[in-house]
């Protein structure tokens, strides 16, 4: 499987990616086609994407040499199902709050005898003899829950931890930016770097800066190896307030 975010990740780089909410795939082509940008996440959790756009979606993007990485709307086995049969080439579980959580989504991402899924014939046999090792699984770490369970997380057979920095400010009950939201994301990271996995975060670009917790481009972002640049509707929002 020709998985450009996989090849990034094994390299040792940083990908860089971007977050496609409107089902358009004249927008994720052209995401697709933007120098340096590796993946594509293709939101079904949060905006106006539903199941119907996902095949199209996630084939644009592939065609256009990044990687389609699927958000599904909750780490339920058949929301998962319909995102790799639609073509992704990873997946992203949002509020994947416990160990627990987190071995049901391994379990229904691979194929026996390391998981439980069935097999999707029309991905053919090459799909089917590299998806366990090749698809690249993230989890969202975006809750306090999943901060205490960091450790047992981590141990679990998935690729990449990435904080939300925002829904875990919210989640935490304190400010976005204050000194226990940067230590519970700091103690994310340094976890997963310990345990072999990529740390990863969610970051967006304002009007050219990078929005971190504290307002700088930070060992956080330095940490950070699958780092997400801006969303489209962040793009336009900023370019139509622009001066
Ligand atoms: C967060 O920052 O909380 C996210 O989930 C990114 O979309």
């Amino acid at each position: 499987l020709n998985i450009p975010l996989r090849q990034k990740l094994n390299a040792g780089e940083q990908a860089a990616g971007v977050w496609l909410t409107l089902p358009s795939t004249a927008i994720a082509g052209t995401m697709a086609r933007t120098e340096n940008v590796s993946w594509v996440l293709i939101d079904a959790e949060h905006g106006l994407i539903n199941d119907t756009h996902l095949y199209d979606l996630s084939n644009t993007v592939a065609a256009n040499g990044a990687s389609p990485i699927i958000r599904v709307p909750a780490e339920e086995p058949w929301l998962i199902k319909r995102a790799l049969d639609a073509g992704a080439h990873g997946l992203m579980i949002p509020m994947a709050n416990s160990a627990e959580i987190v071995r049901g989504v391994v379990r229904a991402t691979k194929y026996p005898p390391v998981g439980i899924t069935s097999a999707a014939g029309a991905l053919g046999a090459e799909y089917a003899a590299a998806a366990n090792t090749e698809l690249v699984i993230s989890v969202q770490i975006e809750h306090p829950q999943a901060v205490e369970e960091i450790e047992q997380i981590c141990q679990e057979g998935i690729d990449v931890v990435f904080i939300g920095p925002f829904d875990l400010a919210l989640s935490m009950g304190v400010e976005f930016g204050s000194e226990k939201h940067e230590a519970a994301m700091a103690k994310i990271l340094a976890t997963a770097q310990k345990h072999g996995k990529v740390a990863a975060m969610f970051f967006l670009m304002v009007l050219g800066q990078v929005l971190t917790a504290n307002k700088q481009p930070s060992d956080l972002l330095r940490a950070s190896r699958m780092v997400s640049v801006t969303t489209d509707i962040d793009t336009l929002t900023n370019s139509f307030a622009a001066e």
